[in-house]
This record gives structure tokens, C-alpha cells and sequence, in this order.
């Protein structure tokens, strides 16, 4: 399998964790979906990643839809997502605040990459509330070394991911969060997390 986006990109990253969790082996290909858009039209006409393209051919968009992809290549008992019930409810919840944080996150992210007079506070302040909101949120959810249940699950992955992109584009607005904190620490001890960290856009 190839995973295509970088890892700069969260979704690229919930994906590429989920492999890692999953020891599922694949070739990264970093390219960028903005600064690589003739390179990345051949995986994906909308020129967006992540991809993950099969042994195959076939080429999957979307986290959510690689995400359960993989789920059912490892079968129930190690999916990342339970199959049912009310676990499967909560896990996808979570995935769903968390998910919203990072759109909202790389929208603030994106209005700085306007020419200043094009910038729109309002538009930007508005995002952040709702992406501090979105945390705040995962923040009450967390009770115990996993997000949801007693194993990882694409709660923990998304949780990560979300509240470091937060943490990039918002910086200090987001202190103040130590279970997310204390989370992220513990997700990061594991180097199957840890190594898909961005070091740079
Ligand atoms: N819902 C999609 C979101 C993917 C997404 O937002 N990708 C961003 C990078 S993280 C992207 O490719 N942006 C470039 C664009 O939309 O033109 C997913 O979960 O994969």
C-alpha cells in the first residue's frame, strides 16, 4: 500500500497512525496538496490527501472511509473502530468533535496564508472559539488512559492529531487542557505515534 499526503497533514497522519497501530506496512509518498498539485492529480483528481492506494490500483479518499478499509482488512477484534454498540457510538462522536477541531484549526491556518489586507479577524476568531469549544469537549470526555473504552481506538488517533494541530495554529490559546495534554504525552511515548509528528509544513 501507498499512504500519499504528509504527514504536515492531520488526516494524513490519522491515517498513517492507524497503520502503524494496525502494523499494516506501507510506503509513505509526501506529497503536498497544495505545493505538489501536478504530482498529486494522478492519485487524486481533487488533488486532496489523504489517499491510500491498494496493492491493486484502487485508490481510497477520505480518512474515515481508509479508516474502516483497514478496520475490515484486521477483522473485528482489531479494528480501531468496535463494530457495534454503544462503544462504536461514542468512538465515532469523538471522531467527529475531533475532526471538526482540526477543520476549524486549518481554517485559522489557512486565513494567515492571505495577503493581510485580505484577512478577516471575524472569520478567524469565529473558527478559533469553535475549535477551543471542540476541545474543550474532548477535554471533559477524557477519564482514563484511553478516550473511550480500554483499548486505543480511532478516539485516542483523532484526539491526538486534533489536539496537536490545535496546539500549532493556536498555540497558547490552548494551555490549559491537561488531559488532552496528558493524553497526547502518553499517545507520543509510542513511536508508531510519535514518528509520524510533522516537523515542518
Ligand atoms: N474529510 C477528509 C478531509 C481531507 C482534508 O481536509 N485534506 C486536506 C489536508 S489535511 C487537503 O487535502 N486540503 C487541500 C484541499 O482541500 O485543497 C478526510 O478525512 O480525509
Amino acid at each position: 500500500m501507498k499512504l500519499i499526503g504528509p504527514w504536515f497533514s492531520p488526516f494524513t497522519r490519522r491515517v498513517g497512525i492507524t497503520l502503524n497501530l494496525l502494523e499494516l506496512p506501507y510506503e509513505h509518498v509526501p506529497l503536498h496538496a497544495f505545493a505538489q498539485k501536478d504530482e498529486l492529480r494522478p492519485f487524486n483528481p481533487m488533488t486532496r490527501v489523504p489517499v491510500l492506494q491498494l496493492d491493486s490500483g484502487e485508490r481510497l479518499v477520505d480518512s474515515s472511509a481508509i479508516a474502516d478499509y483497514l478496520d475490515e482488512l484486521v477483522g473485528p477484534k482489531r479494528a480501531l473502530t468496535p463494530p457495534s454498540g454503544p462503544i462504536r457510538r461514542t468512538v465515532l462522536q469523538v471522531v467527529g468533535y475531533a475532526s471538526a477541531v482540526v477543520e476549524k484549526a486549518s481554517s485559522v491556518y489557512l486565513e494567515t496564508l492571505r495577503p493581510p489586507a485580505s484577512q478577516s479577524s471575524t472569520i478567524a476568531s469565529g473558527n478559533t472559539q469553535q475549535a477551543l469549544c471542540g476541545l474543550e469537549l474532548l477535554e471533559q470526555r477524557i477519564d482514563g488512559p484511553f478516550v473511550v473504552g480500554s483499548r486505543v481506538t480511532q478516539a485516542d488517533i483523532m484526539t491526538v492529531v486534533a489536539y496537536q494541530t490545535a496546539l500549532f495554529v493556536l498555540g497558547r490559546e490552548v494551555a490549559g487542557d491537561p488531559r488532552l495534554s496528558a493524553h497526547a504525552q502518553r499517545m507520543m511515548s509510542d513511536s508508531r505515534v510519535a514518528s509520524t509528528m510533522p516537523t515542518a509544513p
